[in-house]
């Protein structure tokens, strides 16, 4: 498993070009004015949350990340062409460390820039005044910043998807939000968390798609353990139960059973039960089903299909009021 948490960054920004010391030159006009451009200005580094990054795997080999400089200013008041800017895309979660202090925690759609551009430096047609009319002046281009970041993944959701493997967590995450967490017909497709965030409207909240949890995981067997630490920190669960399942019951209590040992405090989260894969039964045995689980856990599941949508209104409506 591949799950990058930490990564060091040296972070460059362009230095900003030179402004130019320069004279007119026309054939009939032999003192022609100052006409030094302005120097551009060098790259920023851009950090943007990107809900199709879900780990820092991506800039683990980078080290050193460095924004070209602004080109220096030319003749004929021609600024110099500033550089493009360098965006570094990571999940939501990511938190920026700078000498142990936080620069930024990044937990929403949000983009920032850590390190900017220098100013161009201005050419010499600036200095031009009614004393001195040929200025011998320009600026040079603003340095750059240059500082090391620690970017740290710490995954933080509002909503926490659980259930045991191949129950259909991750194609919930993706019917909800715009996430692409894989999907597949067999247990543990989902190897690390997995976050999406559900909008509606203003109201937005980050949900987490994590391994599935089987009987022990609290003990550390499976996948799921590793990341029950994750959920710890959202203030809803959503457990799952797959709707085919040979026994649904058994299923929630496995689930229950494994939070519960992993730390009692898990059971006291206000937790939503959902059926998936509703399409899958008719509706008289999805009613039945309700009825069990109301009569064992007093709890009455909402039902939810990845495939046909079904109750997926509901179930945002539910997360709305609750979270
Ligand atoms: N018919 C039907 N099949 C579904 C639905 N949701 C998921 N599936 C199927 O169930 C299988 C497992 O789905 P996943 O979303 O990968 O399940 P998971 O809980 O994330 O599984 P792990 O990551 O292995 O724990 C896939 O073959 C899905 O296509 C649904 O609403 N209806
Ligand atoms: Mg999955």
């Amino acid at each position: 498993m591949n799950f990058v948490d930490q990564v060091e960054l040296t972070l460059i920004s362009g230095k900003g070009g030179a402004g130019l010391i320069h004279f007119q030159r026309e054939k009939y006009r032999p003192n022609g004015g100052p006409d030094g451009g302005d120097g551009g200005r060098g790259g920023s580094i851009i950090i943007k949350t990107d809900t199709n990054k879900q780990t820092l795997a991506h800039l683990t080999a980078l080290h050193r990340i460095k924004a070209a400089n602004g080109a220096n200013g030319q003749t004929d008041l021609k600024s110099g062409k500033s550089a493009t800017d360098i965006n570094i895309l990571v999940p939501l979660g990511t938190e920026i460390i700078q000498n142990g202090e936080t620069v930024k925690d990044l937990s929403k759609l949000e983009e920032f820039t850590i390190v900017k551009g220098g100013r161009g430096g201005k050419g010499n047609w600036h200095f031009k005044s009614a004393t001195n009319q040929a200025p011998r002046k320009a600026e040079p281009g603003e340095e750059g910043q240059k500082a090391i970041f620690t970017f740290k993944l710490k995954l933080i959701a509002d909503i926490g998807l659980v259930g045991q493997p191949n129950a259909g967590k991750s194609s919930l995450l993706n019917a909800l939000t715009r996430a692409s967490s894989r999907v597949a017909a067999y247990p543990f497709t989902t190897l690390e968390p997995h976050l999406g965030v559900v909008k509606r409207d203003e109201w937005e909240r980050v949900i987490a798609d994590i391994p599935g949890i089987i009987e022990g995981a609290a003990n550390g067997k499976g996948l799921g353990h590793d990341f029950l630490a994750h959920i710890e920190r959202t203030s809803l669960l959503l457990i799952c139960i797959a709707a085919d399942s040979e026994s649904p019951q058994q299923d929630y209590k496995v689930i229950e059973r494994e939070l519960g040992d992993y730390s009692p405090q898990l059971l006291t989260k206000p937790q939503l039960l959902l059926v998936t894969k509703a399409d899958l039964l008719s509706q008289a045995k999805l009613k039945s089903l309700s009825k069990q689980f109301k009569t064992s856990f007093q709890k009455e599941p909402l039902t939810t299909s990845s495939v046909t949508n079904e109750g997926l209104k509901e179930l945002i409506n539910q997360l709305q009021k609750l979270v």
